[in-house]
């Protein structure tokens, strides 16, 4: 009982919430954190049903995730391990500072790795598992600029010689030298995952752990303990690959996937947020996408600091701060942390009075603790039913000092001065003389140091090393190939069909063979339908991990939208960057998890090259084997979607991919030999190509395949029609591909019948190809002067062909313009250069000139150039054929 009445409202508030607490307290002594968990959300529901509004939060305080009082105890030995990754550290920069002794402007990255050492030698030491035998262990997106310390480290590992080293950015030195960054590309046995376009390993990563479920839910394949580790950086959060798809992460439960940031607070040319917190930022952006988020920010010293901080005024300052003064901070003096800092309240300052301004300084950040980042790594990989992410907080150029630790120039750093060299050799305590320091020299202690023996044994614990990128898989046969295919050889006998379809057939076939059924993956981007697909809905079945946990609408109807666990089709919604990373995934997965995947994306081509080019030349990159199938393709063959669908240039972007064979090809029997020849070089022989066809929507008879016609198709030519007219004015080459082949065929009936001109008809199914040749013969002709040339394929075709040359396609005009060179005279190209136009297609093609009145006059034209015919022959055919001579150019109109 009271004695005395409250004073005032503020009195009784006063009490009030003592009561409340003291109640809390209760409960939480009695039935602990659990319950005291529920009872708030159920005050809080309560409130708010009563019409009380609570502001949102999904930031938690900044302070670690974990308290200090939930450590696990560390498991090593921290002394040999930090010695370990001082010698890591020595060796990542004096390769950086080395190369550009040797080479002003050859560049490298010091400040990245200097931030993150810490956070790779944890994982190194105690949680990344290597292949052993089975390609069963973890898969690790490495960032891109931290490279020089994986390169050190393997180094230290003895699996890297120091001659490599020494040629670090110069790849092309005696010996071989390391690439600048994770290229399996360039290094096929040790990377595994290009990294280094910021934004495209994160999303990769997401892609890649969603693709190991799908592989154990189909029973292909299991990694009970694997995890998938993407390293990234802070700054790289704002490409928007990186943060786009963490929902497809939580919604799937994918607890087999640990993003790691390193949140140096920095990127290139300066802060990531300088005004704000980054850290807090992305916490409430992954906590509010379903993500198991642990921060892991202050270093060990400072749990005593935090311990003494009843008033909460420590955690209210850390809170407070922004990024640039934190930055600033990490530069300045213990003095000036001090003042700034502690200054903010006298009891903080209380609280810091018995640290020197040095201790001051000196009190470590999260990421650089090996006992936090230990805790924050064991949490993550026990964590069960979301994915995690680590905040971790570094300084961006840690322990390279006045060369610009936390300094904006500090990204740039490639070069120490002695003294500099000097300050970091001794910091980290590395044996090397004075007068040695200067030439930055490689450091390994002898193999039986401790530090070798300690290292070597927790690789051997942990499976092996990594990065290692291994191939061993079983080639397949093929032998059903043949059969699977022959019927698309036959042509559709009179019914009509589109490319399009005959690729569907194609696909449920392969669906249903013996041998590669089950290594299929079709890929879609919600675009099933428009491909004519959605049969494949019943027949194999739409992925989900979870199966179908409703009734489909359509039920009722034999094609209806299945759903099932061991669904085969990755449906992947409107993402064409998140089904080009499933693509990668399965697509690399010979190499990543030792299973033989023929993935096919099936797309809307405009949406392919154009759109997500740069995880095209990624997949390149990583050797990814697979199809790329461009849909609805050709600027005046898909009718009606106009300027942002129709796709004229496509072919022109995938010959920039020096590995992926491009084919636009018109009939289903290209298509069939195509797809039977890929599958047997990339899955049978191993070679790491892969393929891009455009398919079209028009439905037309599908010939049958011409007798002898193999060869030419997969390489990129072949006659498909020749004249039958024996006696002629003039002759001519007629080159047509894709849909426009068609148009071709009609323009040499016009030519014949009209203009008594007798031509033969060419399907060109890939410029490219004939423009690779081209180039390759050129070039050995060019090395080998007195050698006996060798004869590009393309003029071997049509070297000595008579009359003019014309060329028509659904693309740009560059393409035929590529091969112009190994012709016997100029070929005229009509192409669809230009922005598309909704229209139906005979006004498109009338519109881009490729039609078969346009063909005929290109002829023509040809013709009087080179004196066959009389120029007046083709002003009477383009008035005959009512083409108006004076519209605008397509080409920019
Ligand atoms: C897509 C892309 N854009 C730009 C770059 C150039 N670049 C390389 S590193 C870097 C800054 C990286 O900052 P952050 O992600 O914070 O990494 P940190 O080095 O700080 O760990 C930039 C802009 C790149 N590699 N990729
Ligand atoms: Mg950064």
């Amino acid at each position: 009982m009271r004695n005395t009445a409250p004073k005032d409202a503020a009195e009784i508030e006063a009490l009030e919430t003592r009561e409340w607490l003291e109640s809390l307290d209760y409960v939480l002594q009695s039935g602990g954190p659990a319950r005291v968990s529920r009872l708030l959300r159920e005050l809080s529901d309560h409130a708010r049903r009563h019409g009380v509004k609570q502001p949102f939060t999904a930031n938690t305080p900044y302070i670690n995730t974990i308290p200090a009082s939930e450590q696990p105890p560390f498991p090593g030995s921290r002394e040999i391990e930090r010695r370990i990754k001082s010698l890591v550290r020595w060796n990542a920069l004096a390769m950086v500072v080395k190369a550009n002794k040797l080479e002003d402007g050859i560049g490298g990255h010091i400040s990245t790795f200097a931030s993150a050492a810490t956070l790779y030698e944890v994982g190194f030491n105690h949680f990344f598992r290597g292949n052993g035998d089975r390609n069963d262990g973890d898969v690790i997106y490495f960032q891109g600029h931290a490279a020089p310390g994986i390169y050190a480290r393997a180094f230290i590992e003895g699996r890297m010689p120091a001659e490599k080293l020494a040629n670090f950015r110069r790849e092309l030195a005696d010996g071989g030298g390391l690439s600048s960054y994770p290229h399996p590309w360039l290094m096929p046995e040790f990377w595994q995952f290009p990294t280094v376009s910021m934004g495209l390993g994160p999303i990769c990563s997401i892609y890649q752990a969603r693709f190991m479920r799908y592989l154990e839910d189909r029973g292909l394949k299991n990694h009970p303990n694997a995890k998938v580790w993407a390293f990234i950086g802070d700054g790289e959060t704002d490409e928007p690959e990186t943060l786009g798809a963490i929902t497809l992460a939580s919604r799937e439960k994918l607890d087999n996937l640990i993003f790691v940031i390193n949140c140096n607070l920095q990127r290139l040319d300066g802060p990531v947020r300088g005004n704000g917190q980054i850290i807090q930022e992305l916490e409430a952006l992954f906590r509010g996408a379903g993500w198991n988020v642990i921060k892991v920010l202050w270093g060990s010293e400072w749990d005593a600091l935090l311990e003494k901080d009843h008033d909460g005024l420590l955690v209210k300052r850390m809170g407070e701060v922004v990024d640039g003064e934190y930055q600033k901070y990490a530069v300045e003096s213990g003095d000036y942390v001090r003042k700034h800092f502690w200054g903010a309240h006298p009891k903080l300052l209380e609280m810091v009075s018995h640290l020197s301004d040095e201790q001051l300084k000196k009190l470590t950040l999260g990421g650089h603790d090996p006992i936090k980042v230990y805790t924050a790594y064991k949490a993550a990989v026990e964590h069960t039913g979301q994915p995690t992410v680590i905040l971790a907080r570094t300084i961006k150029g840690y322990g390279i000092g006045e060369a610009g630790e936390g300094k904006n120039i500090t990204h740039q750093q490639k070069k120490l001065n002695e003294d500099e060299l000097k300050a970091f050799r001794t910091r980290f305590g590395i044996p090397i003389a004075d007068e040695e320091v200067v030439k930055a020299p490689f450091y390994r202690p002898s193999d039986n140091s401790p530090e070798i023996q300690y290292l070597l044994e927790r690789r051997k614990q942990l499976g092996g090393f990594v990065p290692e990128r291994r191939v061993q898989v079983e080639p397949i046969k093929g032998d059903s190939l043949p059969e699977l295919f022959a019927e698309f050889q036959k042509g559709s006998e009179g019914r009509k069909a589109s490319t399009t379809m005959a690729f569907v057939r194609m696909l449920a076939k392969m669906l249903k063979d013996k041998e590669i059924g089950d290594l299929v993956v079709p890929i879609v981007p919600d675009e099933a339908r428009t491909f004519g697909m959605e049969a494949l809905f019943r027949q194999v079945g739409i992925y989900s991990h979870v199966g179908q946990l409703y009734e489909p609408v359509d039920m009722d109807v034999l094609l209806y939208y299945k759903e099932a666990k061991e669904g085969q089709i990755l449906e992947e919604g409107i993402t064409e960057a998140g089904s080009m990373s499933s693509f990668i995934a399965a697509g690399s997965a010979y190499a990543t998890h030792g299973i033989n995947t023929i993935p096919f994306f099936i797309y809307y081509s405009m949406f392919g090259m154009q759109r997500v080019g740069d995880l095209v030349w990624a997949a390149a990159d990583t050797r990814t084997r697979g199809f790329l199938l461009g849909g609805t393709a050709g600027r005046t063959t898909l009718a009606g979607e106009g300027l942002q669908h129709q796709d004229g240039h496509t072919q022109l972007f995938s010959l920039a991919v020096p590995n992926l064979i491009s084919y636009d090809p018109a009939y289903a029997y290209e298509i069939a030999v195509i797809i039977e020849d890929g599958i047997r070089r990339m899955y049978k022989n191993g070679e790491s190509i892969f393929y891009y066809l455009t398919l079209m929507n028009e439905n037309y008879e599908m010939p049958a395949m011409p007798e002898g016609s193999k060869e030419g198709i997969l390489k990129g030519l072949y006659k498909l029609r020749a004249s039958e007219k024996k006696k002629a004015r003039a002759r001519a080459q007629l080159l047509g591909s894709g849909a426009i082949l068609n148009e071709v065929v009609a323009a040499q009936q016009m030519l014949e019948e009209k203009y008594d001109v007798a031509a033969d008809v060419w399907s060109v199914t890939s410029y490219q190809e004939l423009y690779r040749d081209g180039h390759a013969i050129e070039r050995w002709n060019r090395l080998h002067p007195t050698s006996k040339p060798r004869v590009p394929y393309v003029t071997q075709c049509l070297g000595g062909a008579e009359g003019v040359l014309v060329a028509a396609s659904d693309y740009v005009k560059a393409l035929p313009d590529g091969i112009d060179r190994w012709l016997p005279r100029r070929l005229t190209a009509l192409g669809t250069d230009g922005f598309g136009r909704s229209e139906g297609r005979s006004a498109l093609r009338e519109f881009f000139e490729v039609n078969t009145r346009h063909i005929v006059v290109a002829t023509l034209n040809e013709l009087a150039r080179e004196g066959a015919i009389d120029a007046k022959v083709v002003e009477q055919a383009i008035k005959d054929l009512g083409i108006n001579a004076d519209k605008p150019n397509p080409a920019i109109s």
